[in-house]
């Protein structure tokens, strides 16, 4: 009896002290939406350890939350001006290749597009890439506004007095179209593009209610928006449940981008950093995420391992003939203020 008592209590000891005992903590900032959420806990599973997860939903509000340094972060995904920008504040931490064993799995010719914000890959992984578009619903949307296939359905006087258009919060995106409309390139800050792309966001802004990065994922379907600019697998993700919705990427072209995994110089939980970003540049992980998320993988022996629905989807993957009609958001320096400012003007407006 002593020894059935002795027993009990050892492993009530045991129970105790194993509770005290806190498991490693991850702390991953991305934006929403953007990732299976069975691979989180499959990686906490696997490497013992708690992930602390939160969310942002453009570029610059995670650039300030980075900044502020009231919380800290382990893995962020920024886009790829973006990446520029967290180097040049010295904020990332180089990637050691020899601890990402699955980094072969990426497709060459996209790591070489990404030396473009990223020399020598040095920093960044990429994670998926994309296209803006217009998503909108066909309930309220007759099918000859959009029939026009343009980036100027955001001014049709259909919409007029209506508030039922949102465009992004981000000025790089919004000025950005309106370049790209005028026949511009999405980076030029010349003054005879910014006057053209002024002029017609002033026209357009008639039209726009609100500048939001989120809610028209939910108010498109609802019918409280009718047309937003719009990520492409965000709407995607939609569509699939809900046969009222479309999407066009737009004939003058889009914005293109690529969002890419890094670990912060000031990570306290580095190893397990490294571990997080191999395991979903896994391939099997890989083409998993890729399916939830409904965007463009760079992992290629994923892509290989997509149905042909998905691949043929010219809405993820569209025709290099489009593609050559896109910009891809560079870093601008200085630049940015002017777009900042004209953004800003048709917000306050
Ligand atoms: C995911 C949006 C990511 C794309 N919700 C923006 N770069």
């Amino acid at each position: 009896m002593k020894i059935i008592k002795l027993i009990l209590l050892a492993l009530l000891v045991l129970t105790l002290s194993s509770c005290g005992k806190s498991k490693p903590v991850l702390y991953i900032f991305n934006w929403s939406d953007y990732i299976e959420p069975e691979l989180l806990k499959e990686f906490e599973i696997a490497n013992n350890c708690q992930i602390k997860y939160s969310t942002y939903d453009s570029n610059e509000n995670m650039l300030t939350k980075i900044k502020s340094a009231r919380e800290s972060f382990d893995v962020v995904f920024p886009s790829g001006d973006h990446v520029s920008i967290l180097s040049e504040a010295g904020l990332l931490e180089p990637l050691d290749r020899m601890k990402l064993s699955n980094f072969h799995n990426l497709n060459s010719g996209l790591l070489s597009k990404a030396q473009a914000f990223d020399n020598a890959n040095q920093n960044s992984v990429p994670y998926f890439w994309g296209l803006t578009g217009l998503m909108y619903n066909k309930k309220y949307v007759p099918a000859e506004v959009v029939a026009k296939q343009s980036w100027s359905i955001v001014g049709d006087s259909f919409f007029k007095g209506k508030n039922k258009i949102t465009m992004l919060d981000d000025a790089r995106e919004v000025v950005g179209v309106a370049l790209i409309h005028n026949g511009f390139d999405l980076n030029d800050t010349s003054e005879a593009a910014l006057d053209a792309a002024k002029k017609t966001l002033a026209e357009w802004d008639i039209n726009i209610t609100q500048f939001d990065s989120d809610s028209y994922k939910n108010e498109v379907p609802d019918g409280t928006t009718w047309l937003a600019q719009s990520y492409n697998g965000d709407v995607l993700q939609q569509m699939a449940e809900n046969s009222d919705l479309g999407f066009i990427l737009p004939s003058e072209g889009s914005s293109l981008w690529m969002d890419n995994m890094v670990i912060l110089k000031s990570s306290q939980n580095k190893e397990l950093a490294y571990k997080f970003l191999d395991f979903l540049l896994e391939v099997n992980n890989a083409k998993r995420n890729a399916e939830y998320t409904q965007y463009a993988t760079p992992n290629k022996a994923a892509h290989e391992l997509l149905s042909d629905d998905m691949k043929n989807n010219a809405l993820i993957y569209p025709s290099q003939e489009y593609l050559a009609k896109c910009y891809m958001i560079k870093a601008l320096g200085d630049d940015i203020k002017k777009i900042d400012a004209l953004y800003e003007a048709i917000k306050m407006n």
